[in-house]
């Protein structure tokens, strides 16, 4: 993405980003990120594509260290702050990561690791080096890995090379008319892409301001609305969901303030997850504006959208971005007619490269003409798309995370009493989805406080089971496989 690195020279002396109540110049990110380059190269030339992993807040230390690597000729590999070390360690031994810069609070967490063999962990806010020549960069060259899950159990690097982000931002940039007079606030988490290019590299490419919280607080994001500086704003429905709760047990004077503000937005986006027609409702009663929903996945960024003028369809995902061509595909390989239901097919320059590591899972990714399978079904209505659902029920979107429910029943597989397990996501208002486990164990009983903590040394929050059942056996067809929409019904 060195383009967008050339391109914030020209606007040197204006504000990037705010972060621990500092603002940061483009012309700050610019020599910051050339110190770290330049500290990471050591006596190379060029970095190879070789992998820096770093575990550091949202704020102006991410981003150096993101163009940093990329000005070394590194690939980025930002690893997720909520995560316990079993995750941490599968990402920097997955994409055998070379250096781990890390800022001090995550020290403790690290530690047990520290003597990985060839992984040389480092502090992130002591590297800084005089400036030295920086090595010139193809945009073929691989920029970033991003952990995504799938139908396998463990989650896959997603490779996507510096020409990949930029047709990713470009696309967003025009259709959503960002601009350098924009500033927004970005409140999630910087290993996917939707914080990564949605909010982040959109806000840098065109000059704007991107102004970071250290996490995600419904009356922390309601102050920085009252500030009246921001004007774009981009999350997941959960989020909206929440924000909505929150302000509906304001005063009315709170509220009427927050409204006043919300008027004068440029731009509010929702994306990663579908966006309940009753939250698009509310949110337009509270914020006057009709959210602008699009569809997107790790593998290609975004790839269809509402219009930014036009008509914005509630339950409906818009229309293929430009640069991006979407077709819907019958099981059999056949395109289907308008109004029936097929799987979304992505072709572009947003699409990623490959799966890290892993070239069956790359090939079976992708049609024999070349087209990105999303696995998501759709159909075309009335001008627009409209999903429909998921091609595996394997997959559970929660909160805007995409999680595999095999990489969790794995886990719970490990612990002493589990014998067999069944992971499923169940329909829930806040979270879209929120994870279901049924669980056949020794003598058909289990102490959850104790099994939850368990899962915590192993796990992510959002990835935690959040209702169990007990069960002798598990639905099964007469081939003896799980039945997982039989599962489902179970937990009603
Ligand atoms: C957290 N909690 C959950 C949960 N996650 N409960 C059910 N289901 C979940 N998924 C509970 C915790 O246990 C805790 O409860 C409480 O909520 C607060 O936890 P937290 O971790 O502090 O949550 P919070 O910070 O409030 O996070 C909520 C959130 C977060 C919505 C801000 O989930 C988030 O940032 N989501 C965005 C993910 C994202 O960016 N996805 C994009 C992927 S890219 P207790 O009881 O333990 O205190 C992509 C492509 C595209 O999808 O199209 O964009
Ligand atoms: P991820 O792998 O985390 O990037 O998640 C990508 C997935 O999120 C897609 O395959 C979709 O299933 C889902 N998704 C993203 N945007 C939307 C949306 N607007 N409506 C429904 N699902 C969405």
């Amino acid at each position: 993405m060195l383009q967008l690195i050339d391109r914030a020279r020209r606007f040197a002396g204006r504000p990037a980003i705010v972060s621990d109540n500092q603002s940061f110049t483009y012309a700050n990110l610019e020599h910051r990120s050339a110190e770290i380059a330049a500290d990471l190269l050591e006596d190379m030339d060029d970095l190879e594509e070789e992998r820096v992993a770093f575990l550091v807040p949202p704020g102006f230390l991410y981003v150096a260290i993101q163009w940093g690597i990329w000005r070394a000729g590194g690939i980025a590999v930002p690893l997720c702050t909520k995560h316990p070390l079993p995750s941490l360690q599968y990402v920097i031994e997955d994409t055998e990561a070379r250096t781990v810069l890390y800022s001090p609070e995550y020290r403790e967490l690290l530690e047990p690791i520290f003597d990985l063999p060839d992984t040389d962990f480092r502090p992130a806010g002591q590297i800084g080096h005089p400036l030295v020549n920086l090595p010139d960069i193809s945009s073929g060259r691989r920029a970033m890995i991003l952990y995504t899950s799938g139908t396998t159990g463990k989650p896959k690097g997603v490779v996507t090379t510096h020409a990949n982000i930029q047709a990713q931002i470009e696309s967003l940039v025009e259709a959503w008319n960002w601009s350098a007079d924009d500033h927004t606030l970005n409140i999630l988490p910087l290993h996917h892409v939707h914080g990564i290019v949605n909010v982040l590299s959109c806000a840098l490419w065109s000059g704007a301001c991107c102004e970071f919280l250290p996490k995600f607080s419904e009356g922390a994001v309601y102050d920085r609305f009252l500030s009246g500086r921001i004007n774009v704003f981009m999350a997941v429905p959960t989020i909206y969901y929440k924000l909505i709760n929150y302000y509906d047990d304001l005063s009315e004077a709170e509220q009427q303030a927050i409204s006043t503000k919300l008027h004068a937005f440029r731009l509010m986006v929702s994306g990663s997850a579908a966006l309940p027609v009753s939250v698009l409702e509310r949110w337009k009663v509270i914020s006057g504006h009709t959210l602008l929903e699009r569809y997107g996945m790790t593998e290609m960024g975004m790839a269809i959208s509402n219009p930014y003028d036009g008509e914005r369809r509630p339950g409906h995902i818009g229309q293929a971005l430009r640069g991006v061509s979407a077709r819907l595909v019958s099981d059999s390989g056949e395109a289907v007619a308008d109004g029936e239901p097929g799987e979304i097919q992505i072709q572009g320059a947003n699409v990623f490269l490959e799966y890290w590591d892993r070239p069956d899972a790359t090939a079976e990714a992708f049609t024999p003409d070349g087209w990105f399978r999303t696995g998501d079904i759709a159909m075309w209505e009335d001008g627009a798309y409209r999903i429909l659902g998921r091609n595996s029920v394997d997959i559970i979107k929660s909160g805007g995370y995409k999680i595999s429910a095999l990489e969790i029943e794995e886990v719970l597989r490990k612990h002493p009493v589990i014998k067999e397990c069944g992971v499923v996501g169940l329909p829930d208002e806040e979270w879209g989805e929120v994870i279901g486990a049924s669980l056949i164990v020794d003598d058909g009983q289990v102490d959850l406080p104790a099994l939850e903590n368990w899962l915590r040394e192993r796990l992510p929050g959002y990835k935690l089971p959040r209702k169990y059942i007990i069960q002798e056996d598990l639905p099964r067809n007469v081939m003896g496989k799980v039945t997982k929409q039989e599962l489902k019904k179970l937990f009603a």
